[in-house]
């Protein structure tokens, strides 16, 4: 029996070309592979075969028009495999007190209620009997038929409570309390004693390499406050919890708050991985050896993982990495190994809006492979972070409300016997009622003033505490600073399914430094210690140094044999390794064979379309490539129509943890929105940020996850760098490897959306990062030439770059690639014509973008009309030129005794004569920054000022760029160097209109 392969629903499109046969009468082909490539003026789309069988006909040939309907051919033997795909009914029980209802762990909730109880002298409560019956109620509930029914009996009770249209009070938060009461507690089995000391020796000499780094010189800088107030929170992941990667194991993944940099030096000093040496040489890198201030991985390859010290940039990344992870691993890339991603924060940090940005989306796609631990140490860099609020209880609120597991960690356990003995709820009542300032003030000024101002605003709380010295309340402690509260913490994040959890930890800025910089405003910047303060910090902790090991700053190591050392080596090698450590098993990924770029270096003939949608049919032909398909992740935030990419959606599918729980409103169509759980487009919505922490953790999968990984994403080139700078300077750090493409690129290019739309200077941004190679093409030959190259340097050779390429979405035809051009092409320049004519008079005309296109008819005219001949040079990047040229000026300057090496551009102009004219659709700077590796006269054309809608033709000439105004500013240029009269230029303006008046555009 034969079957018609048909065209399916194309959505809006009639007679579309056939760009494309894959098929050949006799192919013996499955279900879904591809038979004719489609391509209309906006986008190109595979259309897959239905069936599975031979191909017996074959009804049309490249170039036919085809629509809705068409027979493309027929199959011999042809089954449909077509199976009915059931659309999962999505059940949602509306409950509208569901989301409020707090649902604390087990006899949590007694707690609460039981402490609730007690508050009865709330002057509000009119009737406190009635109020007691409905607890007591409850509390048989519970006690009778356990907390999941009096859950349910509560959630009930709101719901009708809404109904009848009360106004409950806001529980985004809980009681000012740890969430985990002391009884369930999971308790740590580590050795307290040995632990206690080894945390001491880490402070010890975090602080001693901050403090003998600056005794070399104040301006080296380095805190102590940081990891002074986190130590607690580190120790117990480092023994206990952080498994490192190994031959068995994919490893968790730590990223460490920026500032706490020493700290984990100072670990990693006790576990012999860094030496004396190496500590005397914090923040001291010029020489090889020394340690970097931050977590930088280009700095540091073997030791960072990840760059964490601008804020805010942690958390998104950190978020998007675990989102990663879940997608590698749907994706059936990796295994999946319950590996974490922990992520130690700032509480100032939180008020980056990046680092809230995207909890919402670890909510929503059950990231439970992620623990945000967020330091609060109530301070900042200048003072209090809510000095007049609670930032625990904000951020619990904030991160409740996205849907997260939120721990609170604030009470340490010399509070949990006072919690028990208040019978009366005022120690309760106090904790919440005293806002950050106070306690942090409280924890600068000592146990009396605590009694004072704390305890001493009820009669009844300083009568608890009437029997503990100024001493014993001064020891009551915070809950980041226990191990015993931490490591319950922690052990809960662990055993948490279904969403992420954050960790929000009380402690002291500055825990130990006493006086010197103990909770006070200026800890965060105390960096030097005198004699007093160090043995001050010595006694607190109990370190073994003499007196006068203290005053000469020694480090503190226990010997090899010693209890210390054997237990925390124990501990690591139980967890697999050390921590942290950066690696790469990662295999390289063959390049493919050249033929699948090879359609790309023939003219296109008559045929239009724009370097977007030549990149699109690039990724379109690897995705039949067996080696990179896989390994491909188009990243996209909201854009795949514009750019051409929506064939995607349906061809490799959009990644959605849950897959689609719904029928797609164009499922008939070809290229409908299709989600699957192993679906390989990331379709991120509206957030550049988040979709470049998926770029990233895709760029770095090589050596986060050991799997090479070839990230492409495509934004539109104004949202790009200038939007997440920061975050490609992370990028650079991290060492990614991966393709950035700004699409719509050029000031004058895009045309009509106007000012905010219109880039003219992401190349210029782009230039700035060091691993950074950038293209500006035109042809979509050298678009394909670049993109071989970008693949086999990053993934097959491994080289740790990535590329920036810009794509435009003008319509032209292409040239076939001319003889040679490829070297030239990657070095950032190759002659594209020569005119030759009657030619006394000869210019060098480069051009990079659609504006070499203004150039190329630039020269015809200039030949044609003015008799002035042009060498035109395709300028693929002046920032690869310029990045060539200042390494030999250097070279040439350091050698002066030598021969002059010639740079790449030296070398392409010497022979040549005339003045250079250099046009861009990008800021005169762009091209400028080849000026000083020419001796020849340079006269730069771009598109300086605030872009504007209207059409191409209107804003070439607005800022001067198109071949009308070249022409002008060649032939008076030529005046200029007195290779012609100045009467040519003059007449060339007075014809193309050209006003004189016009204020330059950036005034404009
Ligand atoms: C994006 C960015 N802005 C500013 C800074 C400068 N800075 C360094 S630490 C710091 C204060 C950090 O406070 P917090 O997050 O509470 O950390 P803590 O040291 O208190 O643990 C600031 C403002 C930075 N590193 N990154
Ligand atoms: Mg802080």
């Amino acid at each position: 029996m034969s079957q018609n392969i048909i065209v399916p629903d194309i959505g809006d499109f009639e007679s579309v070309e056939i760009i494309e046969v894959l098929v050949k009468i006799g192919d013996q082909i499955n279900k879904d592979d591809p038979v004719v490539t489609l391509e209309s003026d906006k986008s190109s789309v595979e259309v897959p075969s239905p069936f599975s069988g031979k191909v017996s006909e074959l009804k049309v040939k490249i170039g036919d028009k085809v629509s809705k309907g068409s027979l493309l051919a027929k199959l011999e033997n042809g089954r449909s495999n077509n199976k009915t795909e059931s659309v999962p009914e999505h059940e949602v029980k509306q409950d509208v007190s569901g989301a409020e209802l707090v649902k604390p762990p087990n006899n949590k909730l007694k707690k609460i209620i039981k402490t609730s109880s007690s508050q009865a002298v709330n002057k509000d409560d009119l009737d406190p009997i009635e109020t007691q019956e409905w607890l007591e109620s409850l509390n048989a509930v519970i006690e009778n038929d356990g907390p999941s029914r009096a859950s349910f009996l509560l959630n009930k009770v709101i719901s009708e409570a809404y109904t009848a249209g009360l106004v409950l009070p806001d529980t985004r938060t809980t009681p000012y309390i740890n969430t985990i009461p002391p009884e369930l507690e999971v308790k740590s089995p580590g050795d307290q004693n040995i632990e206690k000391k080894l945390r001491a020796y880490v402070r010890w000499n975090a602080a001693a390499m901050v403090v003998k780094a600056n005794k070399i010189s104040s301006e080296l800088g380095g805190h102590i406050g940081t990891f002074a107030s986190a130590a607690t929170l580190y120790d117990v992941g480092m023994n206990h919890f952080w498994r490192a990667k190994n031959k068995s194991f994919g490893g968790d993944l730590i990223y460490f708050q920026g500032h706490s940099a020493p700290g984990m030096y100072a670990r990693a000093f006790l576990e012999g991985r860094i030496d004396e040496k190496q500590l005397n040489r914090f923040r001291q890198e010029v020489a090889s050896g020394g340690l970097s201030s931050y977590p930088h991985p280009w700095l540091m390859p073997k030791f960072w993982q990840f760059p964490t010290v601008s804020m805010g940039l942690g958390p998104i990344m950190a978020i998007y990495q675990a989102r990663f992870l879940k997608y590698l691993i749907n994706r059936g890339l990796l295994k999946d190994e319950g590996r974490k991603i922990w992520v130690f924060l700032g509480d100032g940090e939180m008020d980056e809006p990046e680092s809230l940005g995207a909890i919402g989306l670890a909510a929503r796609e059950k990231l439970d492979n992620l623990i945000f631990v967020v330091n609060c140490n109530l301070q900042r860099l200048d003072g209090p972070v809510r000095g007049n609020g609670k930032i625990i209880q904000e951020l619990e609120g904030s991160f409740r409300g996205a849907g997260w597991n939120v721990l609170k960690v604030i009470w340490g356990s010399y509070w949990d016997p006072l919690l028990k003995a208040d019978k009366t709820g005022l120690l309760m009542k106090r904790m919440n009622e005293v806002v950050d300032g106070e306690y942090q003030a409280m924890k600068a000024k000592g146990g009396a003033y605590v009694r004072e101002k704390f305890f001493g605003k009820y009669p009844e709380l300083k009568e608890l505490v009437s029997s503990m010295t100024d001493n014993d309340i001064w020891r009551l402690n915070r809950g980041g600073h226990d191990p015993h509260k931490v490591y319950a913490a922690y052990h809960s994040a662990m055993q948490n399914q279904g969403s992420p959890t954050v960790v929000i930890a009380k402690t002291v800025k500055g825990y130990g430094m006493g006086k010197s910089g103990e909770s006070i405003n200026t800890t965060h910047q105390q960096k030097k210690l005198d004699e007093q303060d160090l043995l001050y910090y010595r006694d607190r902790f109990n370190v073994p140094l003499t007196d006068e090991q203290v005053k000469n700053i020694e480090y503190y190591k226990p010997s090899e044999n010693s209890e210390e050392i054997k237990y925390l080596k124990e501990r690591r090698k139980q967890l697999g390794g050390f921590i942290p450590e950066r690696s790469s098993l990662s295999k390289p990924i063959k390049a493919p064979p050249k033929d699948i770029f090879e359609s790309f270096m023939k003219s296109t003939g008559d045929k239009e379309m724009s370097t977007t949608m030549a990149l699109v049919r690039m990724l379109t032909n690897l995705l039949r490539d067996k080696n990179v398909a896989p390994r491909l992740v188009p990243i996209i935030p909201d854009e795949a129509r514009t750019f051409g990419m929506e064939g995607f959606f349906r061809k490799i599918g959009i990644y959605a943890h849950e897959g689609q729980k719904y029928e797609p409103e164009d499922s008939e169509q070809l290229s409908s929105y299709k989600e699957e759980k192993s679906g390989q487009v990331l379709e991120e919505g509206i957030t550049e940020a988040g979709a470049m922490s998926s770029w990233i953790a895709a760029a770095t999968a090589y050596t986060n996850h050991d799997i090479e990984m070839i990230p492409v994403y495509i934004f539109y080139s104004m949202f790009g760098f200038q939007r997440v700078g920061d975050f490609a300077w992370a990028a650079g750090d991290a060492q990614a490897r991966g393709f950035l493409i700004g699409a719509t690129a050029g000031r004058t290019t895009l045309a009509g959306e106007g000012l905010q739309h219109q880039d003219g200077h992401s190349h210029i941004l782009a230039s700035m990062i060091p691993n950074c190679v950038s293209y500006d093409p035109t042809f979509s030959y050298e678009m394909a030439v670049i993109f071989r190259e970008g693949l086999r340097r990053m993934h097959e050779k491994n080289e740790n770059v990535f590329y920036y390429i810009t794509a435009m979405n003008e319509n032209y035809s292409h040239p076939e690639k001319p003889e040679g051009a490829d070297e030239g092409i990657l070095k950032g320049m190759y002659l594209f014509k020569e005119y030759k004519n009657k030619g006394k008079i000869k210019i060098q005309l480069l051009g990079s973008g659609t504006i070499l296109r203004e150039a190329i008819a630039a020269a015809k005219i200039l030949s044609e009309e003015y008799g002035v001949d042009s060498d035109i040079w395709s300028v693929t990047s002046f920032n690869e030129l310029r990045k060539n040229g200042m390494e030999v000026e250097r070279k040439n300057l350091l050698n002066p005794n030598n021969k002059k090496e010639k740079s790449y551009i030296e070398k392409c102009l010497e022979k040549r004569d005339g003045p250079v004219i250099a046009v861009s659709d990008y800021v005169r700077s762009f091209s400028d920054q080849i000026r000083p590796y020419t001796d020849k006269s340079f006269y730069s054309l771009g598109t300086d000022g605030f872009g504007r809608s209207d059409t191409r033709k209107n804003l070439r000439k607005f800022f001067e760029v198109d071949k009308e105004h070249i022409v002008a500013y060649t032939l008076s240029a030529l005046a200029k160097e007195q290779l012609m009269g100045s009467d040519n230029a003059e007449k060339a303006i007075k014809k193309y209109n050209i006003d004189k008046n016009k204020a330059f555009p950036t005034k404009l």
